[in-house]
């Protein structure tokens, strides 16, 4: 290891070397034209729009890092260390570039070369270290950090390949690898110095020592962590912090020996398994990936960034024993929880503190965030691999869940039921730690990402652990960044709001609320509408694009995207869009109301039920949309290879926004503020964060249907209740035995017989219960689109109504009422 980690150079910042001659676009111009010249060493003539996009990164970067280096002296009082095994930060130029407040400096310095802005940020490959909402949620809060001054650094996996790129084959999902660092990361910065070793394996060694015995790891294998640092600009630029991502290497990077023996592809046998480990991410999100290198993953980055920030803080302050008033440590759900023995460990055995000193600042400085409840989502791992891979840590996890228990017992809580409820191993399914119970122990506050989902961690999963000390848990609900979510992906809304209440708005978006007495103002409602158009044209051209299909864009737009997931129910609007599709046939001649539906998401590769309804969606789009019978009232769209830029062109398109789970297992949905922000309105049940966007917007301006999260549970526990449902529904039936009957798939009849049987049987998202109200919800909103004066007024309603919702304000309370972190 060596001996020091990366920490602020003691001298005066850097001088503002990058004005050069006075005009900024001039500057930029010549910059950018340095950078293709001397880095990429070509000339304009012969730049690719990925040698444009490299060239104005590595300019901006400069611009970045000059910014960056006038706060690098300073020792912030406290920081936030963000640990997350994703971050779906996607591109990251016009981020920079509106929050530097260069988009026109730099779209004019492009221009004077000859080469359109909007061409280079295409050549952009989106950053998709992450699977949806959790990864996502983290690049949000990291740039909302950034923007509000918090001094904070996030910590993750340079994953060579990102999350898959999915095409489709005959409306099978495919997938190929994602290459965004095919050609390197020009944002990032290499940092060979802060490079850590990670143990895995071995055995524990005891020693005497003093008046006890110690205890030191012998790993039998070590992998090496290399920082590189990714900066995260704030808006205006006040403050750059960092994405450290961690690259796996081997020490070794050949056994010359072997290879000169002629075993050459053994010889790097070992290199390849050390960089396995930020090879891939793992592409599964909402279920627990229980295989080893998942695990290895988990340790080597939880590793790495403890190491790194325990060696800053005693770099700047000496005692490890004031970590809690220097560092707030954030466990993005429980894939670092590895985080509290690996803490401890580094405390006790490493430094030297005591096992009491040690469990005061692990539980002061780490805090824990729930993203789910599903139980196939809940990490748990054998004990045996545990023992096997990280054998320190599972003595250090005995230690620990001892305690726990001893403590039941002194408070006469020593039943067996309670401690088997509270323990960290769960002994009913052979033996195994269960990584949620750890963090939630380890961690000075515990919180969920929405008022629902935290009571549901009170009352369920977390209930026995809450009951020990109620005041752990605490509701943050999740937010999105307004600078990506609206600036950047809907700059024509963002004008219109600067017009109508002010630039003001721009930093403070409570401003939003101005826009309420403009719902009913002519001239704004249409120039409102005319944004909508803009966006529903240029999304309309995409999908020509990538689909083939035509739209159009006076039809209402009624979008679903985001990982395709049982429990997100994709299945009842495919199943609607059938019933829909029926009703329209029956009588073709009724005043429709135009739609198009537009279907986006990615299937975890192993995951067949989720695969098999991306099929039915593509095989059902097939029949409508060659049904001259319905043309022009009903279309259907799977849009491949959803991804952040996709999003940023498809939700301020949307007019409906689908955010239909099962009430109580949706954690928050944050999708759901991107469209309800970009004025679509929601069509939803009362889950997440659905409820805090009813109590905003207003119930008058969201569709909410089906049961809550209480009706769920009571619905459960009928006996044949899908049966029940289909019975008591014609509708439903039909369109169910229209697609079991092979009408959309007449090659294979049988296709999607796995998904009606399981309706008819288990149904255990309960869509049947929820298809009729989903139904009548969704033909008074047909009605509501022709009241179009009604319409827009609400539409206007939800933009007004969302600035709760900017991750600003999940940040601020996270700083106040979990990391005590002061902001300015
Ligand atoms: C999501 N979780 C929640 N998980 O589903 C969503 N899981 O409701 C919430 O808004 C969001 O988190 C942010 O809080 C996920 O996205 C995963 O991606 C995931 C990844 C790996 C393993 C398990």
């Amino acid at each position: 290891m060596h001996a020091k980690a990366a920490v602020a150079p003691a001298r005066a910042p850097a001088q503002r070397s990058l004005t050069v001659s006075g005009d900024p676009v001039v500057d930029l111009r010549e910059a950018i034209r340095g950078k293709l010249g001397i880095v990429l060493g070509v000339t304009p003539e012969t730049a690719r729009p990925r040698d444009w996009f490299v060239a104005t990164a590595l300019a901006l970067r400069d611009r970045i890092a000059e910014t960056g280096l006038s706060k690098a002296t300073q020792i912030p009082h406290k920081r936030v260390y963000y640990l997350s095994l994703e971050f779906l930060i996607g591109r990251l130029m016009s981020d920079a570039l509106n929050n530097l407040g260069l988009t026109e400096t730099v779209r004019e310095a492009l221009n004077e070369l000859g080469i359109d802005l909007d061409a280079v940020q295409e050549a952009e490959p989106d950053a998709a270290l992450g699977n949806g909402g959790l990864g996502r949620l983290a690049a949000c809060f990291m740039e909302s950090m950034a923007s509000l001054s918090i001094p904070a650094i996030g910590y993750g996996i340079r994953y060579d390949h990102g999350l898959f790129r999915q095409s489709f084959k005959d409306g099978w999902q495919q997938e190929a690898p994602e290459t965004w660092l095919a050609e390197g990361n020009p944002w990032e910065f290499a940092r060979r110095e802060a490079t850590y070793k990670i143990g895995f394996g071995g055995g524990v060694t005891m020693s005497a020592s003093g008046d006890g015995i110690a205890r030191r790891w012998q790993p039998a294998e070590t992998v090496l962590a290399v920082a590189h640092d990714v900066p995260v600009v704030g808006w205006r630029g006040k403050q750059v912090n960092r994405l450290r991502l961690w690259k796996a290497e081997s020490e070794a990077p050949v056994d010359l020996a072997r290879f000169n023996g002629g075993d050459h592809v053994g010889a790097v046998s070992e290199r390849m398994r050390a960089e396995a480990i930020s090879r891939v991410l793992y592409p599964s999100d909402a279920s627990a990936e229980g295989q080893e290198l998942r695990l290895r993953q988990e340790y080597f980055f939880t590793s790495a960034s403890l190491q790194d920030l325990v060696a800053r803080h005693r770099n700047e302050r000496g005692d490890l024993r004031s970590l809690p008033d220097h560092a707030a440590i954030q466990l993005n759900d429980t894939h670092p929880a590895i985080a509290v023995p690996e803490l401890m460990r580094i405390l006790t055995d490493d430094h030297g503190l005591s096992w009491e000193d040690a469990w005061h600042v692990t539980t002061n400085t780490l805090h824990y965030t729930n993203h789910t409840l599903l139980p196939e989502a809940l990490e748990t791992w054998p004990v045996e691999l545990m023992e096997r891979l990280l054998p320190r840590h599972m003595q250090i996890i005995y230690l620990i869940n001892w305690m726990h228990l001893e403590e039941q017992g002194k408070s006469g809580k020593g039943d067996a039921a309670h401690l088997a409820s509270v323990s960290l191993i769960d002994e009913s399914h052979g033996r195994r730690v269960r990584m949620g119970h750890l963090a939630f122990h380890g961690a000075r506050r515990v919180n969920g990402v929405s008022a629902l989902h935290t009571d549901l961690m009170r009352s369920t999963v977390f209930s026995d652990l809450h009951a020990l000390d109620s005041d752990k848990i605490v509701n943050k609900t999740n937010g999105i960044t307004f600078r990506r979510w609206l600036h950047t992906a809907n700059p024509g809304l963002t004008k219109l709001a600067v017009e109508a209440v002010g630039e003001g708005v721009l930093d403070n978006p409570e401003l939003l609320t101005g826009l309420d007495k403009f719902a009913q103002d002519a001239s704004f409602v249409a120039r409102y509408r005319a944004v909508r158009r803009e966006r529903k044209e240029a999304l309309t051209a995409i999908v020509a694009d990538r689909t083939g299909i035509d739209l159009d864009p006076d039809a209402l737009f009624d979008v679903q995207v985001k990982r395709i997931h049982e429990y997100k129910r994709q299945l009842l609007n495919v199943i609607e869009t059938v019933a829909l599709y029926q009703a329209i046939k029956a009588e073709p001649h009724r005043n429709w109301t135009p739609r198009v539906k537009i279907f986006g998401g990615k299937a975890a590769p192993s995951y067949v039920q989720a695969k098999l309804i991306i099929k039915l969606a593509a095989d059902v789009a097939r029949a409508v949309n060659d049904d001259p019978e319905v043309a022009g009232r009903l279309k259907v769209v799977f849009l491949p290879n959803y991804s952040v830029s996709l999003a940023e062109a498809i939700i301020p398109a949307a007019d409906l926004s689908e955010q239909i789970s099962t009430a109580g297992l949706e954690a928050s949905g944050t999708g759901n503020m991107k469209f309800a922000l970009n004025g679509a309105l929601t069509v939803g049940t009362l889950d997440g964060a659905n409820i805090e966007i009813r109590d905003h917007v207003g119930a008058d301006n969201i569709f909410i249907f089906g049961l809550d999260a209480a009706g769920v549970i009571a619905r459960k526990a009928v006996p044949g209740y899908a049966r029940a449902a289909i019975e008591a529904s014609p509708r439903l039936a039909a369109a169910l035995d229209m697609i079991a009957s092979g009408r959309f798939s007449p090659e294979e009849p049988g296709r999607f017989r796995p998904l009606t049987d399981d309706l008819r049987h288990r149904d255990p998202y309960l869509l049947t219960a929820d298809f009729d109200d989903y139904w009548r919800t969704q033909r008074a909103i047909d009605a509501a689109w022709r009241d179009s004066t009604t319409w827009w007024a609400k539409a206007i309603h939800n933009t007004a109504r969302m600035a709760w919702f900017s991750s600003d304000r999940s940040m601020r309370e996270y700083a106040d009422e979990i990391w005590r972190v002061r902001l300015d």
